[in-house]
């Protein structure tokens, strides 16, 4: 696609020193780390331009249909080794580097991580937008250009203290500012009526300004879209405020305008019910929605026709506002017939449900909605009159707006053809349980499209050492084509390459081992089960499971110190929510209950646990290739898919997992033998939780558990305090909820599995590796194919 000839070492380093010089402004002798990662970004980001302009000629010139990715929350980390990656060009970028005489490692790890989401669901958006690059699906993805992303974790005497993120106080290298491309929003006001049409004033307005970055697919051959919408004021100052001395007031409507990119919500699987978060929703819905209409528009397409053309995915309900207004466009702005434009929407929208817990699902008071967005309020209302008159016998509860709220599920749902869940067992959750009317009244509105991750990123990329073993041992291609790893199936019985599979592995651990050294100043064995749970902070997630299965561990070892223990490393990484206490107080026991263990002089190396602060991407990539065993325990039927446990399986961990969420498709395709299951099933889950007994009667069956309990009530972990943890262990009696006591046992005796099948590493390795061979299913290159065909209806342009 691109006619610039493969670039060397030494011209490489040429155009860098250029970027220095002129992009920087510095001269090489003076320049640090920043200038040259930049400088290096930058002449990367050359290479990118022309096939980018290539993909978007030609997406106009064959008149493709174009995607359109909605989300709040891209989740990037870091983009200048990625993008060296799909370019082909990582080993040539290092020489160039090494031959400034520069630290390769040193350049990539100078920059930070675009931390612009949560967690799955914004990772997610990441992995997709980089494998509808890959795969030629013309596409932009949208979001919101936030100041501030998630939020940085430290540990102050065991917990966590927030403090702001700040990746925009560098430069950018990769985003392109564009101040022509701005919309004005509104909000608020009210709804008049001009010549018998509704017609909505706004009391307030802002303008989005667009940033665009290019994304770059495997091997260049196609690169998309991520813009981004960045808030500015309509009106900079007020210059007369300004004359008389009132500074600070002359610049509120800018301060005002501002705090609408300025900091990403936090919560992940939670609803904020913030005025402020509703304008944020509004704010990327409707710049996004301007900004596809001006498109189409300006290429003489038809508002007939958009649905042949533009494809709009909603990533969970966050930009669910999407039906309304694209409605209202057409209908007030434009001129079409209300229930054409009602059709015409549902036509070209799409939504993807990422959780089913009821503390996720938005719901807007009406009277807030009927404030920032009054003509959108009327419209959810004409939605719902729309669809009650098309199913007049729907049962009188189904609808958007109930109990004087407006439902964005229900809203979601209706404005869109097709609804998808995130994993085989969180879809058939969502027609039973969350949508089980309005499936009956939309048959096969519900379809499936089980999460993916790019390979490029977590293997490729992540994983340099198992990476290049495959590469000799199938060759290159798999990257592209995930379900080549099988090939790797009829090497399993040579010991030669499960050696060499092991090694791989023994590096990476190596490496981390290095990496907690320096940063954490705690000392691994190397030959120690990596035992790892990364990811959120929540307690459907269950790391409180994981640390009282840790210290009723210990505890053995203490009680009978001559027996024989497979020695375990047990790392921990992720980050609660700042309001959620009980996320807080989970964080504060692993803490506390690490720093007795890891001083244990009984205990010496056989059981080690840490938590390095602030997990992210960057520390993902570090971890997940040097893991054993991937902990992945939620409460069956709370885990709407997971994508952590696809990349450690990915990598060659081993799962231990309950039947949740995508575990039950990675233990399909892996086979049973090579997956560690425990657990009650969702099934069982839903018929526990009838005995209001349940958690007492499970400890007082777990006489461990009952140990466990009662050392953490003594303070044995909080000397310093000893009722820490009283909340805590209540809850475990009286409550509850996540079902920790009644999976314990099984789990735990899962745990002894591991060690039992640690203990034979020969057949350990055959089991690893199955698991590498067998994971081509997760590519979230099969992912969006699904979407392509099922959703979007579209093909490749490649
Ligand atoms: C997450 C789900 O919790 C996780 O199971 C899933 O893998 C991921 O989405 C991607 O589908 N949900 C969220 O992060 C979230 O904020 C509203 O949901």
């Amino acid at each position: 696609m691109t006619n610039t000839p493969t670039p060397t070492a030494e011209s490489l380093r040429d155009k860098i020193l250029h970027h220095v010089t002129y992009s920087m402004g510095k001269d090489a002798k003076h320049a640090s780390i920043y200038d040259w990662r930049m400088a290096l970004s930058l002449a990367l980001r050359d290479r990118v331009v022309e096939p980018w302009f290539a993909a978007t000629r030609k997406t106009w010139d064959q008149g493709r249909k174009r995607v359109y990715y909605l989300s709040m929350e891209f989740l990037s980390g870091r983009m200048l080794e990625d993008a060296a990656i799909n370019l082909g060009l990582r080993a040539t970028c290092r020489s160039a580097i090494e031959g400034l005489g520069l630290d390769w490692y040193e350049v990539i790890e100078n920059e930070p991580d675009a931390a612009l989401g949560n967690g799955g669901l914004g990772r997610l958006a990441a992995c997709y937008m980089e494998s509808m690059a890959s795969l030629g699906c013309p596409g932009y993805g949208y979001g919101i250009r936030y100041e501030h992303g998630l939020f940085k974790q430290r540990f102050e005497g065991g917990q966590q203290v927030e403090t702001p993120e700040d990746w925009l106080k560098q430069r950018h290298p990769w985003e392109f500012e564009r101040p022509e491309s701005a919309y004005e929003i509104g909000f608020k006001g009210y709804v008049e009526t001009v010549d018998g049409k509704p017609h909505w004033v706004p009391g307030e307005t802002v303008l989005a300004e667009a940033y665009d970055m290019p994304v770059i697919g495997w091997q260049g051959k196609w690169a998309n879209t991520l813009r981004l919408w960045s808030a500015k004021p309509t009106e900079m100052f007020d210059l007369a405020r300004f004359n008389h001395g009132d500074y600070a007031a002359a610049a509120e409507p800018e301060a005002l305008a501002r705090t609408l990119s300025r900091v990403l919500y936090p919560d992940d699987t939670t609803y904020a019910g913030k005025e402020l978060r509703l304008k944020q929703e509004y704010f990327l819905t409707a710049a996004a929605l301007q900004d596809i209409l001006r498109r189409h528009l300006a290429a003489d397409l038809s508002l007939e026709a958009l649905p042949k053309h533009v494809a709009i995915q909603m990533n969970d309900t966050h930009p669910a506002i999407a039906g309304p207004e694209l409605i209202r466009l057409l209908s007030d702005v434009h001129g079409m017939e209300f229930e054409h434009a009602i059709e015409t929407a549902v036509q070209c929208l799409g939504y993807t449900n990422h959780t089913l817990l009821p503390e996720a699902l938005e719901h807007w008071a009406t009277y807030l909605m009927g404030t920032v967005l009054p003509r959108h309020m009327q419209i959810i209302e004409k939605i719902d009159s729309w669809h009650r008159r098309n199913h007049p016998n729907r049962p009188h509860f189904v609808g958007i707006v109930k109990h004087q709220e407006v439902r964005m599920g229900e809203l979601a749902f209706i404005t869109s053809h097709k609804v998808n869940g995130v994993s085989a067992l969180h879809t058939e959750l969502i027609k039973k349980n969350l949508f089980p009317e309005l499936n009956k009244l939309h048959p096969g509105r519900i379809i499936n499209q089980t999460n993916g991750i790019t390979p490029r990123r977590w293997l490729r990329m992540a994983n340099p050492a198992l990476s290049h073993l495959i590469i000799d041992t199938i060759g290159e291609g798999w990257e592209g084509d995930l379900d080549r790893l099988r090939e790797l199936e009829p090497h399993i019985e040579d010991s030669a390459f499960l050696d060499k599979f092991m090694a791989a592995k023994r590096t990476n651990k190596e490496h981390l081992a290095a990496w907690i050294a320096q940063s954490e100043g705690i000392t691994l064995n190397p030959d120690a089960i990596f035992d790892i749970q990364v990811k959120r902070l929540h307690e459907y997630k269950r790391q409180l499971m994981n640390i009282l299965q840790t210290i009723s561990e210990w505890h053995e070892m203490r009680e009978n110190p001559q027996a024989d223990y497979q020695p375990r490393v047990k790392i921990f990484g992720g980050k609660a929510a700042p309001g959620y206490y009980a996320a807080k107080q989970i964080i504060r026991l692993i803490k506390d209950v690490a720093e007795v263990i890891n001083n244990d002089p009984l205990i010496g190396d056989r059981l080690k646990i840490v938590y390095p602060a602030n997990y992210n991407v960057s520390m993902a990539e570090r971890l997940i290739p040097a893991a054993d065993l991937s902990e992945q325990i939620s409460t069956a039927g709370k885990e709407a898919s997971g994508t952590g446990n696809m990349k450690f399986a990915l990598n060659g961990a081993l799962t231990i997992g309950t039947l949740d969420g995508a575990n039950v498709e990675i233990r399909e395709q892996v086979g049973a033998e090579n997956f560690f299951l425990f657990g009650l099933t969702a099934d069982e889950v839903m018929e526990r939780r009838r005995d209001p007994e349940h958690a007492r009667h499970a400890i007082l069956e777990s006489p461990v558990l009952q140990d466990v309990l009662q050392m953490i009530a003594e303070g044995r972990f909080s000397p310093d305090e000893p009722e820490r943890y009283h909340d805590l262990v209540h809850n475990m009696w009286n409550s509850d909820y996540f079902l920790v006591a009644s999976d314990f046992e099984s789990y735990r005796s899962s745990q002894k599995e591991v060690d039992v099948a640690f203990g034979d590493r020969a057949s350990w390795a055959k089991m690893a590796a199955l698991n590498t061979a067998r994971m081509g299913f997760f590519s979230s290159d099969r992912a969006i194919a699904g979407y392509m065909r099922d959703i979007w209806d579209t093909t490749s342009a490649l």
